[in-house]
C-alpha cells in the first residue's frame, strides 16, 4: 500500500475546526477569497464587486458606562481581555475576536482585519480609538463571534473624541446582534443610550436585545422588579420604541464567592448567539448561491453583448468599405475619363485590346456625356461639389470604421466559459453539499 494521506488530513486547518457551522463558514469564505479561482477575483474581472462573507457573526454590546459590557465579554471568552471597573475604562471601540495568537491591534490593522468596516474612516477621530484584541480562547462559540465593545455612555459634560452616537449607530447597523445593557444602579436611564437605541430601532429593531445586567446588584426581587419597570417605562416613552412585548432578561456574571438567588438568564444570551450563528450560516449559503448566479448571468450577458457587437461590427465595416470604395472609385473614374478621352479609339484598342477598350469607352463615355451636359459656367462649381462629395464619402468611410465596438478576444471568451463551468461544476456542487450538511446538523440539533 502506498502511504497516501487521506484527503481530510491535507488541510491542516481542519483539525482545529470544531463545529460544522465553523467549517461551513470557513469553506464559503475560502470560495470567495481563493487566490486563483476566488469568486471575488472572478467577479472583479467581470466588473462586479463582491465582498467575501464574514467568517464570524458580530455582536455589538452597548450601554451606559459601567453596565458590565466588558465584564460580559471577558466572561464569554473566559479570559480577562477587556479592562473592567467603575472608571470609564472603554473609551473607544474594541473588536474582540479569536485567532491563533494573542495580539492587540491598533486602528489601521483593525480595519485591515475587518475590511467591511472601512467606512468607519469617515467618522472623524474614531480611528485613534479603534482597536482589536485577538484571543486564542475557543470557549463557548467564541471562535464564531466577534464582539464589539463600545464606549460607556454617559450624559452631560463628557466629551467624546468623536461623534459617538453616529459611530455606534453605524456599527450597530453592521452587526448581527446588538445587546443593550441596562444596569440597575448606574445611569440606567442615560438619555444618550436611549437616543441611540431609538435610532437603531428604526433600522434594526430585530437585532436589538435588551438586558438588565448586573442583576445580582439590584437588591431584592421587588427592587429588581421596580428597576425593570422603570427602564421599560422609560423605553416605552420613546415614540420609536413604543412597542409592546418588551423582553428584558436579567443577567449577571456568576460569582462563586457571592452566590445570588436572583434568576440568571445569561445562558439565554449564549443561546441567542448560537441561534444567530446558525442563521448566519444559512444566510452565507444563500448569498453564495446568489453571488454564483450573479456571476453566471453577468458572463452570459457579456457573451450575448459580444455576439451583438460582432454583428454590429460586421454591418459597420460593410458600410465603411462601401463608402470608401465609392470615395476612391468616383474621382478615379472622373479623372480617367478625361485621360481616356484624350486618346483616339484605335490607340486605345491597341493599348488595351478591343474588349476592354470598349468597356472603358462605355463608362468614360457616360461620364463625358454627363460632363458635357453641364453648362460651361457651372463646370467649376460641379468639380468643387463633386470633390466635396467624394470627401464626404471618405469621411463617412472613416467614421464607420471608428464606430466598431470592442469585442472579446478568444482568450477572454475561453476564460469566461471556464469561470462559468467552474461555478456550475465546483462552487454550486460544493454549496449543495454544505447546505446538506447544514441541514443534517440542524436535524441532529433539533432532534428532527
Ligand atoms: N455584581 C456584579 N458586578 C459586575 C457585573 N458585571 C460587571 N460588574 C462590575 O461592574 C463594574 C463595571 O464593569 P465593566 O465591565 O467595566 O462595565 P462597562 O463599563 O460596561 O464595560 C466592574 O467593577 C465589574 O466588576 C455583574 O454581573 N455583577
Ligand atoms: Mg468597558
Amino acid at each position: 500500500m502506498s502511504g497516501r494521506k487521506p484527503r481530510s488530513v491535507a488541510n491542516p486547518l481542519e483539525s482545529t475546526i470544531t463545529t460544522p457551522s465553523e467549517r461551513i463558514l470557513k469553506e464559503c469564505h475560502s470560495l470567495y477569497v481563493d487566490s486563483e479561482n476566488g469568486l471575488v477575483k472572478i467577479a472583479s474581472s467581470l466588473g462586479v464587486r463582491l465582498l467575501p462573507p464574514r467568517k464570524k457573526i458580530i455582536v455589538m454590546i452597548m450601554g451606559n458606562h459601567s453596565a458590565g459590557k466588558s465584564s460580559f465579554i471577558n466572561w464569554y471568552v473566559e479570559e480577562h481581555i477587556q479592562k473592567t471597573g467603575v472608571a470609564i475604562e472603554t473609551q473607544g471601540f474594541t473588536f474582540i475576536t479569536s485567532g491563533r495568537k494573542r495580539e492587540s491591534l491598533t486602528g489601521n490593522a483593525t480595519l485591515h482585519l475587518y475590511p467591511h468596516f472601512r467606512p468607519l474612516l469617515e467618522f472623524k477621530g474614531v480611528m485613534d480609538y479603534l482597536s482589536a484584541e485577538i484571543s486564542t480562547s475557543k470557549q463557548k462559540k467564541f471562535s464564531l463571534v466577534t464582539f464589539i465593545d463600545t464606549p460607556g455612555l454617559v450624559d452631560g459634560d463628557m466629551i467624546y473624541p468623536f461623534d459617538v452616537n453616529s459611530a455606534i449607530t453605524w456599527l450597530g447597523e453592521q452587526s448581527d446582534l446588538i445587546f443593550v445593557f441596562f444596569d440597575p444602579m448606574g445611569q440606567a436611564l442615560c438619555k444618550r443610550t436611549l437616543n441611540i437605541v431609538e435610532k437603531l430601532s428604526e433600522k434594526c429593531a430585530d437585532k436589538l436585545l435588551f438586558y438588565l445586567s448586573k442583576a445580582d446588584e439590584a437588591g431584592k426581587e421587588t427592587d429588581r422588579q421596580r428597576v425593570l419597570m422603570q427602564i421599560v417605562q422609560e423605553l416605552c416613552r420613546r415614540p420609536g420604541l413604543n412597542k409592546c412585548g418588551f423582553e428584558m432578561p436579567t443577567i449577571y456574571i456568576p460569582n462563586p464567592q457571592k452566590p445570588s438567588r436572583c434568576v440568571n438568564e445569561i445562558d439565554g444570551v449564549c443561546q441567542t448567539i448560537e441561534k444567530t450563528i446558525n442563521q448566519a450560516v444559512q444566510k452565507t449559503l444563500d448569498q453564495l448561491e446568489k453571488d454564483c448566479d450573479l456571476i453566471c448571468s453577468t458572463i452570459s450577458s457579456k457573451l450575448q453583448q459580444d455576439r451583438a457587437d460582432v454583428s454590429h461590427n460586421k454591418t459597420v465595416r460593410l458600410h465603411s468599405l462601401m463608402y470608401g470604395t465609392l470615395g476612391i472609385f468616383l474621382p478615379i473614374l472622373f479623372i480617367l475619363s478625361f485621360i481616356v478621352n484624350s486618346f483616339s479609339k484605335e490607340h486605345l484598342d491597341e493599348l488595351l485590346g478591343e474588349g476592354l477598350s470598349r468597356t472603358v469607352f462605355a463608362f468614360t463615355g457616360i461620364v463625358m456625356y454627363l460632363w458635357e451636359w453641364i453648362p460651361e459656367d457651372g463646370q467649376v462649381v460641379f468639380v468643387i461639389v463633386f470633390g466635396a462629395f467624394c470627401y464626404l464619402l471618405l469621411f463617412l468611410a472613416k467614421y464607420f470604421a471608428g464606430r466598431g465596438n470592442k469585442t472579446l478576444s478568444k482568450k477572454e471568451k475561453r476564460k469566461m466559459a471556464e469561470y462559468s463551468d467552474y461555478i456550475h461544476d465546483i462552487v454550486k456542487t460544493k454549496k449543495g453539499k454544505l447546505y446538506e450538511w447544514y441541514l443534517q446538523q440542524c436535524a441532529a440539533e433539533y432532534d428532527l
